[in-house]
Formats: structure tokens, sequence, C-alpha cells
């Protein structure tokens, strides 16, 4: 095999993908593409220093070239640091790596010429910055969808890693050629080992960061703007999955409806900005008032839906009446003022021949009620009388 002509496709690979990811970093979402289109830049000069060895002094082709390897191992660490933590927490470490290593590698050259003290050089600043990297993804992916290719990326640098070893193997073994193109198989492994770092690695990121987009997009499209609480689809979601475990496992749920009373007071009083604090001040308290298994959902305006998970009408009907009390005895402070507000509630629980909606049509007859019957009160749907 001809490891010379790889390493030219190589080199044209690393330059075109660097020049697709500074286009696409030139947009603010992605800047942080630009620690990777520095790596392939770096993986490339790198490549291109070693195959013109022949029409370089030493200290260029072999010092510089594999001083920038590093560097590109540790742009690549970067990526990943930024991604999983925000910023890489061992910047000491990886400038000691390629300090040391471009030093030992200068002397290995100039002072006392040596293939294999170079090879094991370069072969155990890559791995350890490998490790550094794999170590990063696997502590600081935990949970979430982004587990997925977050094990993955790090199993393929702990995949290169293994071809370090195995080349750190051959070179003290002696079984690795003195001559850096040559076809033998431990060069082969070695290739490869860097091709999954230069390929594999990019990929990984793109999948996490892809990952990471979509779970982002998903969560805002459930999230309410004003308070953060879930919105009117995330709601409907919780219905489903409680209607699906209300059949196979005979669980029960019940819904509490909530409507602010005389809010447009509040907004006709305080503006519409002393409302949203109102709103949010109500949302905040809502959902420090249930369990976290329940789900507190803002369906918009001053309207507001709690929903209990496997509870029944008793205990829904006491948390219902602790939530109004709770509303009663607030203080909002809108502009320095304390504003004071009440709540009615409507209160229904799932019964045979129910579904989601229909429990939430009944929640809001009985909240519908509960205004008629003179506000700041919660009714049931059963009989309609007066909770608690
Ligand atoms: P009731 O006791 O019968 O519920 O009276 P109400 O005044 O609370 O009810 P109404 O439906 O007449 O008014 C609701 C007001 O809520 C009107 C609307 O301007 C206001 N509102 C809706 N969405 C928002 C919002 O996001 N922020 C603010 N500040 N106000 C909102
Ligand atoms: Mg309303
Ligand atoms: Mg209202």
């Amino acid at each position: 095999m001809d490891i010379r002509t790889i390493l030219y496709v190589h080199v044209y690979l690393l330059l075109g993908m660097a020049t697709g990811l500074i286009v696409i970093a030139w947009h603010p979402h992605f800047r942080h593409f630009r620690n990777l289109a520095a790596a392939f830049l770096a993986g490339a000069g790198s490549t291109l220093l070693r195959l013109a060895d022949a029409r370089l002094p030493s200290v260029i082709s072999i010092v510089c070239a594999n001083g920038l390897l590093l560097v590109t191992f540790v742009l690549l660490h970067r990526c990943i640091a930024g991604f999983v933590q925000g910023g890489s927490r061992t910047k000491r470490l990886e400038a000691l790596l390629v300090g040391s290593g471009v030093v030992l590698l200068a002397f290995f050259t100039l002072v006392h010429p040596s293939l294999a003290v170079r090879s094991l050089v370069v072969s155990v600043g890559c791995g350890v910055i490998a490790v550094l990297s794999a170590w990063v993804l696997l502590q600081g992916c935990g949970e979430g969808a982004e587990r997925v290719p977050c094990r993955a990326t790090a199993g393929l640098l702990l995949l290169f890693v293994l071809t370090t070893v195995l080349r750190c193997a051959g070179v003290l073994l002696h079984t690795v050629p003195r001559e850096y193109f040559a076809s033998s198989l431990i060069n082969v492994i070695n290739l490869f080992g860097f091709q999954i770092v230069i390929v594999g690695v990019p990929l990984g990121y793109f999948w996490m960061t892809a990952t990471r987009l979509w779970a982002r997009q998903n969560e805002l499209a459930r999230t309410d703007p004003l308070t953060g609480l879930p919105n009117r689809r995330a709601l409907e979601e919780w219905g489903e999955r409680a209607m699906a475990q209300s059949r196979s496992e005979r669980m029960s749920f019940a819904v509490l409806a909530i409507d602010v009373d005389h809010f447009k007071q509040i907004n006709d009083r305080y503006g519409h900005e002393g409302g949203d604090v109102a709103l949010r001040a109500l949302a905040q308290a809502l959902a420090a008032a249930v369990r976290k298994e329940d789900l507190v959902a803002r369906l918009g305006g001053e309207e507001f839906v709690v929903a209990f998970w496997n509870e029944g009408m008793g205990r829904t009907q006491r948390t219902a009446e602790r939530i109004r009390q709770i509303v009663e005895a607030m203080h909002i402070d809108v502009e320095g003022e304390m504003v004071r507000v009440t709540v009615s509630g409507g209160v229904a629980v799932l019964e045979s021949g129910d579904t989601f909606e229909t429990v939430l049509r009944r929640a809001d007859r009985a909240l519908y009620a509960a205004k008629l019957a003179g506000r700041n009160r919660v009714m049931v749907d059963a009989s309609l009388v007066p909770a608690g």
C-alpha cells in the first residue's frame, strides 16, 4: 500500500472539510466550529509538511509536522471540552504536552536522531490527549439524548488510543520500520488510527451538536416563553402518556384548571409588564406547590392547568385548595408595590370512557362554576360543590 498516496488524499479531505467549516463557522450560531476548522487545517498542514520531507529541513518536516499533529489533537479536544463543559479545563496540561513534545522531537531529530523515540513521543502525546477527550465525553454527557453520540465518539477516541498502544509496543519491540512511509502493518494500523480521529471524531462531534440542537428545539416547542412552564403541547403529551398508563396499569390522574381572577384589572393598573411579573410569580408558586411527577402548564393568558399523576379526587381537591390558599397569601412585588391576586380552580378526575380532552373540559366547566359562584374558590366537576 502506498502510504504517500493515502496521505495526499488525507490532505485533500482535511482541506475540503476545513474550508466547509470555515464557511459554516462564519454564522454566529456556529462559531464553535472554528476549533474544528482549525484542527483540520493543522492536520492538513502537519501531513503536508511530512509529505514534503525531501524538500524541507528535518526541523520543519519532522518537528513542525509532529508538533502540528499534537496541536490538531489539542484543538479537537477543545471542541469536545467546549461542547461538554463549555471550555477546556486542562489548558495547562495541553500546553505542557505540546511544549514538551516539541522539545523532545527537536532533541531526537537534531541532537540525537531517533525515529523510534520520536514515534513514542508523538504516540504518547496524541494518545494522552485522546484519553483526556474520551474522559471528558464519558464524564460529561450523563443523561439524555446526547449520551449515545458522546459515548460513540469516546469509543472512537479509545480505538485510536489502542492503535497508539500497538504502535508504541511495535516501537519498543523493534518491529517498526525505520522508514516513515514504509508499508508495514504497524504503519497502516497507525494511519488507520489517525483516520479514525480525523474523520470519525468530527462526525461524532456533528452528531452530538445535531442531537443537542434537536433537543433544544424540542424543549423550546414545549415551553411557554413568558413563564418557562410547559405549554399546551407539553400538557397534551403528558395527557397521552397518562392515558396510556391508565389503560395499561389502571393508573388514575386528575387535572386542576386555574384562572386568575380579574386579571384584566392587574393589567389595567400595573400595565402589561406588571401583569407579566405577576404571571411569572404565579407560575413559580404553582410549580413549587406540586410533586415532580405532576405537571404545571400555562395554556395561555392567565390560565394554567395542573395535572396530577396517579391521584384521585380526595387528594387532588385538598391540593387544589392548598394551591388556592398559597396564591391568596402571596404578595407579588410589581415595581415596588405588593400586589395580591386570587385564583379560581376546577378539578376533574379521570373516569371510565374519558379522554384527556374530556377530563380537561370537565375541569374547565368546574372552573367556570367557581367563577360564577364568586371566584377565589375551587369547585369539583362531579357535584360542582365547593372543595375543601
Ligand atoms: P375573570 O376573573 O373572569 O377571569 O376576569 P379576567 O379579567 O381575569 O379575565 P379576562 O379573560 O377578561 O382577562 C384576561 C386578561 O389577561 C386579558 C388579557 O389582556 C390578559 N392577558 C392575556 N395574556 C397575557 C399575558 O401574557 N400577559 C399579560 N400581562 N396579560 C395577559
Ligand atoms: Mg381567562
Ligand atoms: Mg381570569
